[in-house]
């Protein structure tokens, strides 16, 4: 049902704080599009982030291979966040007990919850892991992201683990909001926003185990919200990010508009 529903009807129903900004920039800016921003340096990061900015809804950023990580990057990452006004994902796929990653997501080096409105974890330790970041995320109204499926060949998380990651987020509903995963995993209760990764205009693989889907196929057929795209749009040899984002950010709402329709 939600499939057939509309970013914004979805915002005005949601529960979750974060969900309908999220909906709601989507809407106004006609995007479903994430760029996942795998840059290792201060200045190119934000050079594509100004760029891309303007097409995008969600800014993914691997914050630990940035070389010349500062906090001067992240205010201003925040800082365009606000200017092209696009959220913030650092994808830091936390693993471990409740107590540490309450550390690793609050503290460090990064301080993470400080900044990026949605991370994301591993459900592999059981429970406490969600417990452990609500508790550091949700007073900021942060929102959290399971990984009940993951687009390289060969993943593990399949079957029983992806439901049970689906379990989970009914029950920390409060501060999950989704997954990263191929498809969608709402039912007739419960919105829940996916974000895919392993997305390019044509599908195929990479070297090292990555599989890409288009647009179309997950958007449109398998009722995912949002299209995260790296390599396709920073990585073509004489194409400026921006032409490319404008070409994936098209291609993504086309599917969705044809979903609603
Ligand atoms: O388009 P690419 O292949 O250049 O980039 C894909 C991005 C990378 C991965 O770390 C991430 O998506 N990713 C994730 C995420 C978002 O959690 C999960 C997954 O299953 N596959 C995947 O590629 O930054």
């Amino acid at each position: 049902a939600f499939k057939a529903q509309t970013y914004g009807e979805r915002a005005q129903a949601h529960h979750h704080t974060l969900v309908r900004t999220l909906f709601g920039i989507m809407e106004e800016k006609k995007t479903n599009l994430s760029l996942a921003a795998d840059i290792n340096t201060k200045a190119e990061l934000l050079e594509i982030a100004d760029k891309v900015g303007p097409y995008i809804c969600v800014l993914k950023t691997h914050i630990d291979v940035i070389a010349d990580f500062d906090q001067d990057l992240v205010d201003r990452l925040v800082a365009l966040s606000k200017k092209h006004n696009f959220l913030i994902f650092e994808d830091r796929k936390f693993a471990d007990i409740g107590n540490t990653v309450k550390l690793q997501y609050g503290g460090g080096v990064y301080k993470i919850a400080s900044w990026a409105h949605i991370t994301n974890c591993h459900i592999i330790p059981g429970e406490g892991i969600i417990s452990g970041l609500k508790e550091v995320g949700k007073p900021l109204d942060r929102g959290l992201l399971l990984l009940a499926e993951m687009s390289s060949k060969g993943s593990l998380a399949v079957g029983s683990y992806t439901d049970k990651n689906v379990e989970l987020a009914k029950k920390h509903k409060d501060f999950v909001f989704g997954f990263i995963g191929s498809r969608t995993f709402s039912d007739e209760e419960h919105d829940f926003v996916t974000m895919t990764p392993g997305v390019n205009l044509v599908s195929g693989n990479d070297s090292l185990g990555q599989q890409f889907r288009t647009p179309e196929h997950i958007i449109c057929e398998n009722g995912s919200d949002i299209i995260i795209v790296g390599r396709g749009i920073y990585a073509q040899e004489g194409v400026q990010p921006e032409e490319l984002a404008e070409k994936y950010r098209k291609a993504g709402w086309d599917a969705y508009l044809k979903r609603i329709q």
